[in-house]
């Protein structure tokens, strides 16, 4: 097995809600306020419970670009990494702000010693960003975290719908894995 394979092989696509899944920690596509919205925030504090929201406000907001991890609650998930992507605007920044997210997250996770991650497709839902760019951005930034870090094991990036899922698996098909760096 080549070192390029088992990086492939901590990375699974899955179509589904994030909410469900039994992992050490699920990603929120979340605001600056940290107290809940919609879409996936809306679902991931209805299947948490009260508690969660308690502890966001405690913890009191997340800059755009940052991440902050609290307990699960009633999730099956033990933690929620909450992460704030950008409202896309067609700029620069909005990449920067979206490949931040995801390198944070990951190494919240890595700090924490979290072993299995999902993601949900972050800003590619109110905040408009396209799904073929985002996809392209969260898939490139976590394999160039996975090459330098050893401690995660498996890393979810769970889609909602069947055109998402199926973006994100042809890039993934297409990316090549090779060692070097
Ligand atoms: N499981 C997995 N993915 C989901 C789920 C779910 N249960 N529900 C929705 N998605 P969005 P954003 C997908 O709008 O664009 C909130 O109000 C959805 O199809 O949830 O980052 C926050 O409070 C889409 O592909 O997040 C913020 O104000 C993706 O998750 C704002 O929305 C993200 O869509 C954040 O906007």
């Amino acid at each position: 097995m080549t070192v390029g394979n088992s990086l492939r092989q901590r990375i699974e696509i899955r179509q589904g809600d994030i909410t469900m899944l039994s992992v050490d920690a699920i990603v929120n596509a979340a605001n600056t306020s940290l107290l809940g919205g919609g879409g996936v925030d809306g679902a991931i504090h209805r299947a948490a419970g009260p508690e969660l929201l308690a502890e966001c406000r405690a913890v009191g907001g997340c800059p755009t670009g940052e991440a902050r991890l609290t307990k699960g609650y009633r999730l099956p998930a033990t933690y929620v990494i909450h992460t704030v992507g950008p409202v896309y605007r067609g700029r620069p920044e909005d990449e920067q702000l979206l490949a931040s997210c995801y390198r944070q997250c990951l190494a919240l996770a890595a700090a924490h010693g979290i072993k299995s991650i999902a993601f949900p497709a972050v800003s590619c839902g109110v905040y408009g960003y396209p799904v073929a760019d985002a996809c392209r951005i969260a898939v490139d930034t976590t394999v160039q975290f996975l090459r330098e870090d050893k401690s995660i094991e498996r890393i979810i990036f769970i889609l909602f719908s069947d055109k998402t899922r199926k973006i994100y698996e042809e890039y993934l098909t297409g990316k090549s894995f090779s060692s070097h760096r």
